[in-house]
């Protein structure tokens, strides 16, 4: 099967599995584990960060935040198609109590005109604004980077308003690989991140959480709330500081297969690819026939072992990994122009 439904389908390389068997460990609740300190020491310092906590999931990371910047009834400032809005069971309203914001554009990235206007004014009648959250890479917008800079504009302006600005960085090292800035610079201007184990970086289960050493400390507690805290759980976070370690070069990889893959997909007829909007392991790709041949494709591809899902009923998305190669990605092309002939 060559997979390309998401970068979390992954299974841990042999090297990981030797470094999650040797792991040493303890009661993570009691804070006894050895290696997801170690992890978390390490996650704090590749994102920029005082300190970092570790979670089951980048669900729980970013839920975890927004609860431990809020009160009941604040408002949080999202882009329209951000994974914290969409995709995670309105979590954010049934767990915290809250409220969201959303900014409709283009491509996935905010800008300070934007979030200015989103900022409630005071008054009895509205909600209090606590967080403006930004997605980096952001998910649905086909992989987008935030540039440095606007991360910088809009750390200032949250700022200037007491407002947390949080970065889902699930994918922020493939962010990382693509524009040459470090995950660690990106985090100076962001209050809190996360980042993702379990996708591009190959690890099978986990997340972290990054931020100051108080907000950390109520992220513990909220992580706990959620169901969250784990016991022996250094077997796991063995295979992040292995990724860590091993799985953030190799990022580029990836890129240069979702290109690959990019090129080979848009010079088929009847399928449309934005080429400038490939920029990190993710490829978007629409038939023009519209969704019943999407569907009948899709299914087809299936048999012919190639999976990837549809995002929208003309529209599919595939992702690159590192359990993908170049030569998978020529026969995921192939496929798709036999298919489609
Ligand atoms: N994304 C998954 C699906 O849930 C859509 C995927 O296959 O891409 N932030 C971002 C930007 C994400 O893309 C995801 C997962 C998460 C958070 C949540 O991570 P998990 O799945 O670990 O809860």
């Amino acid at each position: 099967m060559i997979d390309l439904r998401s970068d979390t389908v992954t299974r841990p390389t042999k090297g990981m599995l030797e470094a999650m068997s040797r792991a040493e460990v303890g009661d993570d609740v009691l804070r006894d584990d050895p290696t997801v300190n170690s992890l978390e020491e390490r996650a704090a310092e590749f994102l920029g960060q005082e300190a970092a906590l570790f979670t089951p999931s980048g669900t729980m990371a970013n839920q975890v935040a927004l609860k431990s910047w809020t009160q009941p009834s604040n408002e949080v400032i999202v882009e329209r198609w951000s994974h914290s809005y969409n995709y995670e069971v309105a979590a954010g309203a049934a767990l915290s109590g809250l409220s969201f914001w959303p900014i409709d554009t283009d491509d996935g990235i905010l800008t300070p005109e934007q979030v200015g206007k989103a900022i409630r004014p005071a008054n009895i009648h509205l909600p209090i604004t606590r967080v403006v959250s930004i997605e980096n890479t952001h998910n649905r917008a086909s992989g987008a980077c935030y540039p440095l800079e606007r991360v910088r504009e809009l750390g200032e302006l949250a700022h200037a308003h007491d407002l947390a600005l949080h970065m889902d960085g699930a994918r922020l090292a493939n962010a990382a690989a693509a524009t040459g800035v470090p995950a660690s610079q990106y985090g100076k201007f962001c209050d809190s991140v996360t980042l993702c184990l379990s996708k591009g970086l190959g690890c099978p289960v986990g997340s972290v959480v990054a931020g100051p050493k108080d907000f950390i400390e109520r992220a513990r507690r909220c992580r706990k709330m959620f169901g969250g805290g784990m016991r022996q759980a250094g077997y796991l976070a063995a295979a992040g500081v292995y990724a860590l370690e091993h799985h953030v070069e190799r990022l580029a990889e990836d890129h240069a297969n979702a290109r690959r893959l990019g090129e080979g997909i848009a010079a088929i007829d009847g399928l449309q690819v934005n080429l400038d909007r490939v920029v990190t392991n993710m490829v978007y790709c629409r038939f023009q026939a519209g969704p019943d041949t999407a569907k009948q494709v899709m299914e087809a591809a299936r048999a012919e072992g190639v999976l990837a899902i549809l995002t929208s009923p003309d529209t599919a998305r595939m992702v690159t990994h590192l359990d993908v190669d170049a030569k998978d990605i020529d026969r995921a092309i192939a496929v798709f122009s036999k298919l489609m002939a």
